[in-house]
């Protein structure tokens, strides 16, 4: 079977926790990456049994998570981090949970992975060195303007487009991954509620 990691679950509401169950069901490993200051809740409430329900697939099993990674995207590696972070509650209690950090812990572990989802809000995209096929999502705001979408969303989407683009090309030629980034359309996530929607 293939192995995924998708990057941004920290609840059962998001496109993440859709897409793992979807990768599930059709027989993947899942390995989650969580941001660091939602991983004691998240993982608390698997443990409680709060997400059973939607744990359910459609064979009638529950979507097994192997194992849930802490995550902060925002830092590529343990350089990037600034004291006070290091130093937060939230934070001190997990290691290992830069970008970099991540995906050797994740390579120690399994030692790759098939399939790379980017299902996080807000966000640099995370990457791998294995083969296989990446994926994020993204928005139409890219393109024409949709009233609200602000914060440099539209813009953040348009740089990803971008990027996919090169990286679909840079890592297609050398590395036969393939990246590719969707419009999915609407999920009232808990990041789309944040603004609003
Ligand atoms: P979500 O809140 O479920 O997932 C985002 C995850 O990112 C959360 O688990 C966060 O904890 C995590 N996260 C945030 N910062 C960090 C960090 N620094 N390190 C690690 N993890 C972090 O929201 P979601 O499922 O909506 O978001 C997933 C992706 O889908 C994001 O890239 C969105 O931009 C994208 N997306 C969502 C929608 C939507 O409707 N929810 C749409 C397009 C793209 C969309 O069609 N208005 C109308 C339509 C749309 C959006 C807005």
């Amino acid at each position: 079977g293939k192995r995924a990691f998708i990057a941004g679950v920290a609840d059962d509401n998001g496109y993440g926790w859709a897409i793992a169950k979807s990768l599930a069901a059709a027989g993947a490993e899942i390995l989650v990456g969580t941001w660091v200051p939602a991983l004691n809740i998240f993982e608390t409430s698997l443990r409680r049994g709060k997400f059973d329900e939607s744990r359910l697939l459609p064979g009638g099993s529950l979507m097994e998570i192997t194992k849930v990674y802490p995550l902060d995207a925002v830092f590529d590696n343990p350089e990037d981090v600034p004291e006070d972070v290091k130093a937060n509650k939230r934070y001190a209690g997990s290691s290992k949970w830069t970008v970099q950090e991540v995906a050797e812990s994740v390579k120690q572990d399994y030692g790759s992975i098939d399939i790379l989802v980017h299902s996080l809000a807000n966000g640099p995209e995370i990457s791998a060195d294995t083969g296989g096929s990446s994926i994020s999502l993204t928005y139409i705001a890219s393109e024409r303007i949709i009233p609200g979408y602000g914060g440099g969303m539209s813009s953040a989407k348009a740089a990803l487009e971008s990027d996919t683009r090169v990286l679909a090309f840079e890592a297609g030629r050398k590395n036969r991954i393939r990246v590719n980034t969707i419009s999915a359309g609407p999920l009232r996530s808990r990041a789309a509620k944040a603004i609003g929607f």
